[in-house]
C-alpha cells in the first residue's frame, strides 16, 4: 500500500461539500464531479499515491453533507473512480439553523468585517454542535489508525477538537478558506463561542490559513481568547504543539492554460466578440456575495462612464453573478441593488446599438467561463473582503495569449501575491475608474511583461504545491518543533 508522502496510509477529507454531486436517476443515481481547487488537488495526491507504488491509486474517503433526499441510495453508489464518499444526513430544521443561520448568516458576515449582517442565535450554535458532531460520528465510524484527517473551512470549526477527545493519536489538520479576522471581531461573538470557535480549531496538529496576516490574527485571538503560550509558528498546549502557518490556495494551472485553446471554447470566444460587437470587452464573475463588492464596482464603472465620454459604445462590461444563499435577506437586497444600478448605468448611457452592462444572473458552464476569461480584455476583480479569490489566479492561468489586465481589490487574499494586477481599494469608486481606464489603454508589451510574470508566479504556485506544502508540515522535523518542556 502506497503512503501520503512516506507517512500517513489513507487521506480522510472532510468538508461540508462532497466532490461531487448526486442526481437521482431511473438506473439509480449519477455522479457528477465537481472540479472545485481542492478536489483536483485531492485528485493529484491520489494519483501520485498510485504512481509511488505497483497498487492502483489508493481512493480518497470523503466526508460530506448530503441532501435527506438521497438517504435511501445505497452507500456503494457513492463511489467513483477517484473517491469512496461518506454522506452526512442532517435533520432539514437542524441543517437550516446551521448552515443558512450559524455559517452564512452569523460566521460568513462577521468573518468578512460585515458584522451587522451577522445574526447571534443561540438556536443556530446549537444546531452547529450538532452539526459537527454528525461528522464526528461519520469519521469515528471510518478511521484506522495510520489515517491522515483534513478538515475543511468555518462549516466545521468544532470538529478537530472534538476528533482529538474521541481519539487522541489522531493526526490532523484543518485549513481555513475565508479570512480571519482580528480579536475586535471575534470579541463580538459570546465569549463561550468564541472559546468553542477557536479552541475546536486547535484540535488540529497542523492548522492552515491564505495569507500571513490571517496567521497574525488567528495567533491574536489565541492568545486573547484562550491566554495560551506562542512560540514562533506553534500554539503551544499542555502535551502538544500546534503548527499555524500560510498555505496560499492555488489553481491547476495546466487545466486553465490547457482549456484555453480547446476547440469549444475558441468557438464561444469568437461566437462572443461577434455578438457583442465592442472594441474592448471588461468581465467579471463572482457568486452573488455582499463580500465580492459588486454594488461599489458598479459604481466604478458608472464613474468611468461619466468622466471618459470617448469610450461610449467602445466598450462593454459583461457581468456575470452566479446565484447564492439567496434565501437569505442581505443576499436578496444586494441582488435589488444590483439589478437596480445594472438598469440605471444601461438607462443612463446605453444606446440602441449599445448596452455598456450585459448582466446576467446565471452559472456559466466551464466552456463558457473560458471563452470570456480568454475573450476579455480586462478582468474586473474587486471584493471588500475575499480569503484568496480563485477567478483572478484562473483568468491569469487561462491568458496563455500573456494579454490581458488584472484590476485586483488590495482586499482580496490573492493581492499579495500579484503586484503586478492594478491593484485598487475597491470602495474608492475613483481608483476603479482610473485603473479601468489605464488597464484599457495598457500598451501591449506592459500586458504582455505584467501577464507573464504573474503566469510564471502561479505556474510555480499552483494548487498541488498547495496540498503538498501543507501535507508537508505533518513531517516537519521534530528539532524545529518548541520544547514543550521549557513551557
Ligand atoms: C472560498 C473563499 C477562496 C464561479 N462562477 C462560476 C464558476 N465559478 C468558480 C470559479 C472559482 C470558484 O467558483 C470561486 O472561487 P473563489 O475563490 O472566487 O470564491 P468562493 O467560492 O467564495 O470560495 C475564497 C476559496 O474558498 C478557496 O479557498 O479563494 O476566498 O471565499 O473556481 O471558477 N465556475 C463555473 N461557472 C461559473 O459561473 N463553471
Amino acid at each position: 500500500m502506497s503512503t501520503i508522502d512516506g507517512t500517513f496510509k489513507r487521506l480522510i477529507i472532510v468538508a461540508y461539500r462532497l466532490p461531487f454531486s448526486i442526481k437521482k436517476t431511473k438506473e439509480g443515481v449519477s455522479l457528477f464531479q465537481n472540479s472545485g481547487g481542492l478536489v483536483s488537488a485531492v485528485m493529484s495526491m491520489a494519483e501520485r499515491m498510485g504512481q509511488s507504488s505497483t497498487d492502483d491509486a489508493p481512493k480518497i474517503h470523503w466526508i460530506g453533507h448530503c441532501d435527506n433526499s438521497l438517504k435511501t441510495v445505497h452507500e456503494s453508489a457513492f463511489e467513483n473512480e477517484h473517491f469512496i464518499a461518506h454522506p452526512v444526513f442532517v435533520d432539514d430544521d437542524i441543517h437550516q439553523a446551521f448552515y443558512e443561520g450559524f455559517c452564512n448568516d452569523m460566521i460568513w458576515p462577521l468573518f468578512h468585517y460585515f458584522p451587522t449582517f451577522a445574526s447571534f442565535q443561540e438556536k443556530d450554535f446549537d444546531a452547529y454542535q450538532q452539526v459537527n458532531n454528525r461528522f464526528l460520528e461519520e469519521l469515528t465510524s471510518i478511521i484506522e489508525p495510520g489515517d491522515l484527517v483534513w478538515i475543511h473551512d468555518f462549516q466545521l470549526m468544532l470538529l478537530p477538537e472534538m476528533l482529538r477527545k474521541a481519539i487522541p493519536s489522531a493526526s490532523i489538520g484543518y485549513f481555513f478558506h475565508i479570512p480571519f479576522p482580528t480579536y475586535e471581531i471575534i470579541k463580538l461573538l459570546p465569549r463561550t463561542w468564541r472559546q468553542a470557535l477557536i479552541g475546536g480549531i486547535l484540535g488540529a496538529d497542523v492548522i492552515g490559513f491564505h495569507t500571513a496576516d490571517y496567521v497574525q490574527h488567528f495567533m491574536q485571538n489565541v492568545s486573547e481568547v484562550l491566554a495560551l503560550p506562542i512560540i514562533e509558528r506553534y500554539v503551544v498546549l499542555e502535551d502538544r504543539s500546534v503548527f499555524v502557518g500560510d498555505f496560499p490556495i492555488s489553481i491547476d494551472f495546466t487545466k486553465f492554460d490547457e482549456g484555453s485553446q480547446v476547440d469549444a471554447v475558441v468557438t464561444t470566444r469568437q461566437t462572443n466578440k461577434e455578438l457583442l460587437r465592442s472594441e474592448k470587452i471588461i468581465f467579471s464573475v463572482d457568486r452573488l456575495d455582499y463580500a465580492k463588492g459588486i454594488t461599489y464596482r458598479l459604481q466604478g464603472f458608472e464613474r468611468f462612464l461619466t468622466q471618459n465620454p470617448e469610450w461610449h459604445d467602445r466598450v462593454t462590461f459583461v457581468m456575470t453573478v452566479v446565484p447564492s444563499r439567496d434565501k437569505i435577506g442581505h443576499y436578496q437586497e444586494i441582488k435589488r441593488e444590483i439589478e437596480e444600478a445594472v438598469g440605471r448605468i444601461n438607462g443612463l448611457f446605453g444606446s440602441i446599438g449599445w448596452r455598456p452592462i450585459v448582466y446576467s444572473y446565471v452559472s456559466l458552464t466551464f466552456t463558457e467561463l473560458m471563452a470570456l476569461y480568454t475573450g476579455c480584455d480586462v478582468a474586473l476583480i474587486t471584493p471588500i473582503r475575499d480569503g484568496m479569490n480563485l477567478v483572478c489566479k484562473e483568468f491569469i492561468a487561462s491568458r496563455h495569449d500573456n494579454q490581458g489586465v488584472l484590476i485586483l481589490s488590495e482586499l482580496a487574499g490573492a493581492a499579495q501575491e500579484l503586484p503586478d494586477a492594478l491593484i485598487i481599494n475597491p470602495t474608492d469608486t475613483q481608483e476603479v475608474a482610473d485603473a479601468i481606464k489605464d488597464a484599457l489603454r495598457m500598451p501591449l508589451p506592459e500586458q504582455q511583461q505584467r501577464m507573464k510574470t504573474m503566469r510564471q508566479h502561479l505556474q510555480n504556485h499552483n494548487v498541488f504545491r498547495w496540498s503538498h506544502s501543507f501535507l508537508s508540515a505533518f513531517t516537519q522535523d521534530d528539532a524545529e518543533q518548541p520544547d514543550l518542556a521549557t513551557n
